[in-house]
C-alpha cells in the first residue's frame, strides 16, 4: 500500500486549550487541518512505532471521516496496531480503559465534549498517553510547536476501513482492530462496584432515569443498567448517539439538561436521576426534587468511598481543581489524608494518581472519578451513587443533609458568562491582575481580604510549573471568589466565576445558596466590573 507524503503549510490556531484542540466543525474540515494536527502530534511522539494507538469519539458530527484519515494517517506513521471503537464510538473513559488494559502506547480521542455538535457545531481531538489519562503540557506544548512549523504529512492510499464490524483488518503495515465500544469498560465496572446490591436496589420500588443527552454514552448506560443491572426498560432516555445530539447542547447541567431536571422536579420525580456530557466523562446527579452540587457529589463520594467494593481499603489521598469547592478537603481532613489543589483539566490529576498520592479526585465542572483509569468518568459517578444509595437506604436528599451536618455545608456556585468579547474579558482579567498586590488585608463590602493571588502551581511529582491558573480572592471569613478564562470555549471567550462560602451552622443549610452567596455575587461584579466590561447584567448558565 503506497506511502503518500503531502505538502502543508501551518495553520496559526493549533493551540490545545484546556482539553485538547477544539474548534468549530468548519474549522476542521479545511484542507489539511486535522492531518496537520495528527502529524503533529506523531512528530512529537518517540518510540510508537509497532506499538498499539486506542482511537474512538463521541460520534459527534465529522467522527467517522476524522477517524478514516487518522487511520490512514497511524498507518503511514508506523503504527502497529490501532483499536477502534465499534462505529467509530469510545467514551472518553473508556478509551482511557482501553488504552490501560491493552498497553497502548496512547490514544486519540475525538470529541469536544459538552459543546454542541453537528455542522455548525464543535468538533475536537486530544491525546492521552500510555497512563490513558491527557497529556501533560509538555506533551501538548511540544505538539503545539510542531503545528508551527509542520510541512508535510504521511498518509496511506486505501479504501476507508469499516468500522461497523468486529474485527481485524490489514492497512498497509498496520493492524485495525475494531472492538466492542462497551465491553471493556463494563468488566471494570463490575470489578468496582457492588453489583448484586444495586441490582436488589433497582429491583424494589426504588426509580431511576438516566439521560444521555444523545450523545456518547446511551450505549454504555444501556449495556450497564439496563441489561447488566436489570433497571427497567427505558431508565435510558435519549439514548442513541446522534451526530448533533438531537440539536442539543450535551452539557450536563441544570440549563442544558433541562428535561431531566423538569422530571425530577416534578410531583412524580424518581428517586435519583443522572445525566452525562458529549463524551461521557461528566455527571450531573440528582434526587427527587434535589440537585447535587459537584463539589459536594465529590466530598460524599471520598466520605462514603470505603462503602463499594472498588474503594473498601480507604483512600490513599484526594485532589480537587483549584476552583471546586472545599467541601473535600474537610473529608480529607476528617480522613486524616492529604488534599491536593490542582488547575482546572483533568491532566493535573494524572501525576498525583500513577504515584498513588491521591485514588479520587474531583472537578465543580460535573466531573469526579479515580484511579480505575486517568480520566473524569460519568457513569462510575453514576454507579457510585447507586452503589451508595443501595447500601445507606436513604434518599439522595437525606444523604447530602446528613453530609452538611457532619461537615458543614460549603454553599458554591459557579457563574458562566458565554461567548463575551474576547478583548473584553482580557481586560477584566487584566484589571483584576492589577489590584492584586494592593487587595491582602483590605476591606472589601463586609469581608476582609485573606489573599490574592494568580494560582501557580507546581506538580509535586516532577515539578513542572503551570501559572496563571486563574485569579482567587480568599476572604478571611474562608470564603472565596475565583475568577478565569474558559480554555474550551470556541466562540469569543466565556468568564466562569467561582464563589464559595462556608456555613457551620445547620438551620442555614437549606437557604438557596444564591441567596446565600448574594453579598459575594455583588462584591464579584464590583471588583471585576463584569457588568460593565462585558454588558450582560446575568450569567448565561448559574450552576
Ligand atoms: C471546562 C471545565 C474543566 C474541565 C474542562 C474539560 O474547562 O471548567 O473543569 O476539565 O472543561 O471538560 P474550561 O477551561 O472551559 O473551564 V470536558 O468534559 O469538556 O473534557
Ligand atoms: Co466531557
Amino acid at each position: 500500500m503506497a506511502i503518500q507524503t503531502v505538502s502543508t503549510t501551518p495553520f496559526d490556531d493549533q493551540k490545545p486549550g484546556t482539553s485538547g484542540l477544539r474548534k468549530q466543525v468548519p474549522t476542521f474540515q479545511k484542507a489539511n487541518y486535522l492531518e496537520n494536527f495528527v502529524q503533529s502530534t506523531f512528530n512529537s511522539l518517540a518510540d510508537y512505532q509497532g506499538k498499539t494507538l486506542v482511537l474512538g469519539g463521541d460520534g459527534r458530527y465529522f467522527n467517522r471521516p476524522a477517524i478514516q484519515t487518522i487511520l490512514k494517517m497511524a498507518a503511514a506513521n508506523g503504527v502497529g496496531k490501532t483499536l477502534v471503537g465499534q462505529g467509530g464510538i469510545l467514551s472518553t473513559p473508556a478509551a482511557s480503559c482501553l488504552i490501560r488494559k491493552y498497553d497502548a502506547f496512547g490514544g486519540l480521542i475525538l470529541s469536544a465534549s459538552h459543546n454542541p455538535g453537528g455542522p455548525e457545531g464543535d468538533f475536537g481531538v486530544k491525546y492521552n498517553v500510555s497512563n490513558g489519562g491527557p497529556a501533560p503540557e509538555k506533551v501538548t506544548s511540544a505538539i503545539f510547536e510542531n503545528t508551527k512549523s509542520i510541512s508535510e504529512y504521511k498518509i496511506v492510499e486505501a479504501d476507508d476501513v469499516d468500522l461497523d464490524t468486529l474485527g481485524k483488518t490489514q492497512l498497509g503495515e498496520m493492524t485495525v482492530e475494531v472492538v466492542d465500544a462497551v465491553a471493556d469498560y463494563a468488566d471494570l465496572m463490575e470489578k468496582l462496584f457492588d453489583f448484586g446490591k444495586i441490582r436488589q436496589l433497582l429491583k424494589g420500588d426504588f426509580s431511576m432515569c438516566m439521560d444521555s443527552l444523545h450523545a456518547v454514552t446511551g450505549p454504555y448506560a444501556r449495556a450497564i443498567f439496563e441489561q447488566m443491572l436489570g433497571a427497567k426498560a427505558g431508565t435510558v432516555t435519549n439514548g442513541e448517539p446522534l451526530e448533533d445530539f438531537g440539536g442539543g447542547h450535551p452539557d450536563p447541567n441544570l440549563v442544558y439538561a433541562h428535561d431531566l431536571v423538569e422530571t425530577m422536579f416534578s410531583s412524580s420525580a424518581p428517586d435519583f436521576g443522572a445525566a452525562s456530557d458529549g463524551d461521557g466523562d461528566r455527571n450531573m446527579i440528582l434526587g427527587n426534587n434535589f440537585f447535587v452540587n459537584p463539589s459536594d457529589s465529590l466530598a460524599l463520594i471520598a466520605a462514603n468511598a470505603t462503602l463499594v467494593p472498588g474503594y473498601k481499603n480507604g483512600l490513599s489521598g484526594v485532589a480537587r481543581s483549584m476552583p471546586t469547592s472545599q467541601a473535600v478537603d474537610r473529608v480529607a481532613e476528617k480522613l486524616d489524608i492529604d488534599c491536593y489543589e490542582t488547575p482546572t483539566g483533568w491532566k493535573f490529576f494524572g501525576n498525583l494518581l500513577d504515584a498513588d498520592k491521591i485514588t479520587i479526585c474531583g472537578e465543580e465542572s460535573f466531573g469526579t472519578g479515580s484511579n480505575h483509569v486517568r480520566e473524569k468518568d460519568g457513569l462510575w459517578a453514576v454507579l457510585f451513587w447507586l452503589n451508595i444509595l443501595a447500601e445507606r437506604q436513604q434518599s439522595v436528599e437525606e444523604i447530602v443533609t446528613e453530609h452538611w451536618k457532619t461537615y458543614g455545608r460549603n454553599f458554591y456556585s459557579r457563574h458562566d458568562y458565554e461567548g463575551v468579547d474576547s478583548a473584553k474579558a482580557n481586560e477584566l482579567m487584566a484589571g483584576l491582575r492589577s489590584q492584586l498586590s494592593d487587595l491582602p488585608g483590605q476591606p472589601l463590602g463586609d469581608y476582609t481580604v485573606d489573599y490574592a493571588d494568580d494560582f501557580s502551581y507546581t506538580d509535586p511529582i516532577d515539578g513542572s510549573v503551570s501559572d496563571k491558573q486563574g485569579i482567587r480572592i480568599g476572604f478571611t471569613d474562608g470564603s472565596r471568589m475565583v475568577f478565569r478564562l474558559s480554555g474550551t470555549g470556541t466562540q469569543g471567550a466565556t468568564l466562569r466565576l467561582y464563589l464559595e462560602s462556608y456555613e457551620p451552622d445547620e438551620a442555614k443549610h437549606s437557604l438557596d445558596p444564591q441567596e446565600a452567596l448574594k453579598p459575594l455575587i455583588v462584591l464579584a461584579d464590583e471588583v471585576a466590573k463584569i457588568q460593565a466590561l462585558t454588558g450582560r447584567d446575568q450569567p448565561t448558565v448559574i450552576t
